[in-house]
């Protein structure tokens, strides 16, 4: 998995602010509104315990501070733990936690203690910036072109397909790309037949992955993937609405699906 830096999570609220502003004029609703409207929950007073993990490549400057944050832009009451790890658990849960949230390398997810609810971040940002994308005000057609068929790629491709759209999707690993069109029957996108899109979802850890024959004017580039999908030439040149963001989206996705 590519780690977050904690360069990645300066002035996350500026970063979230922005993003919220992006969301509404894509959609005309705010993330929490596509949240409510995705999973048809609202939060109701929960308590969230943020557990900074130390396994692995250890913990992540800014990381659990950035979830502390998010949580509270989102209206959820946190904190987090003084402890680590099973200690940090432990405090959590002792100080009335109803929601964990904990990341090592691999897995970051949210655990609801009371209904046993249980969520993991890539599947829920996959589906949050797909549902992001989907609802596009000035979509020009049910197209939508999705790069990186990953772990975040593949539910959001799923998501897409879910709702009835088009999707044509493309991967550098061929498997992945074999995979998904046999199981959501996407459309292999090949560079050899190119065209333009309103909607691009992208989830890949490299930057430059969008090549410019397939942007069109005013779309929507709705992509977690780290670093930009785009140059900032073209988006300019092509007044694309950028939907990124390090952390808040996928993490408020999952408090969303997990209520
Ligand atoms: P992954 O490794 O499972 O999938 C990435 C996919 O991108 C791979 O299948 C790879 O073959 C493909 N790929 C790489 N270069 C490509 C290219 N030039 N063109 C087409 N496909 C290409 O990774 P995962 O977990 O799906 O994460 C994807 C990105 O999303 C990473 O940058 C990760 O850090 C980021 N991420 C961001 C989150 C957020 O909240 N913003 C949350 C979770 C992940
Ligand atoms: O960096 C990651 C994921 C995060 C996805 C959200 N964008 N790419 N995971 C590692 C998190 C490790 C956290 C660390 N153990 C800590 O500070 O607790």
């Amino acid at each position: 998995m590519a780690l977050l830096t904690s360069e990645d999570l300066k002035n996350i609220n500026r970063q979230l602010e922005e993003a919220d502003s992006a969301v509404r004029r894509v959609t005309g609703l705010d993330i929490k509104e596509v949240c409510r409207a995705l999973y048809g929950t609202s939060p109701s007073c929960e308590k969230i315990g943020i557990v900074p993990v130390t396994s692995g490549n250890g913990i992540i400057g800014n990381f659990s501070a950035s979830l502390h944050a998010i949580t509270q832009y989102f209206g959820f009451e946190s904190f987090v733990t003084d402890m680590p790890d099973v200690s940090g658990y432990y405090e959590a849960v002792k100080k009335g936690a109803e929601i964990i949230l904990m990341a090592d390398d691999h897995t970051f997810l949210a655990h609801n203690l009371k209904n046993g609810k249980i969520a993991n971040n890539q599947p829920c940002t996959g589906i949050i910036y797909a549902e992001i994308a989907s609802r596009h005000l000035k979509a020009d057609s049910k197209d939508v072109l999705v790069i990186g068929l990953g772990k975040v790629g593949f539910p959001g491709a799923a998501h897409f397909a879910n709702k009835g759209f088009n999707v044509y999707g493309y991967d550098a690993d061929k498997v992945l790309l074999e995979k998904a069109v046999s199981n959501l029957g996407i459309i292999p996108f090949t560079p050899s037949s190119p065209r333009k899109f309103s909607m691009i979802f992208e989830a890949t850890p490299c930057a430059n992955t969008i090549p410019e024959f397939v942007i069109s004017k005013n779309c929507v580039i709705s992509t977690p993937g780290i670093p930009c999908a785009i140059s900032d030439e073209l988006r300019k040149k092509y007044d694309v609405e950028i939907v990124m963001e390090p952390l808040g989206i996928g993490t408020v996705s999952m408090l969303y699906s997990v209520l």
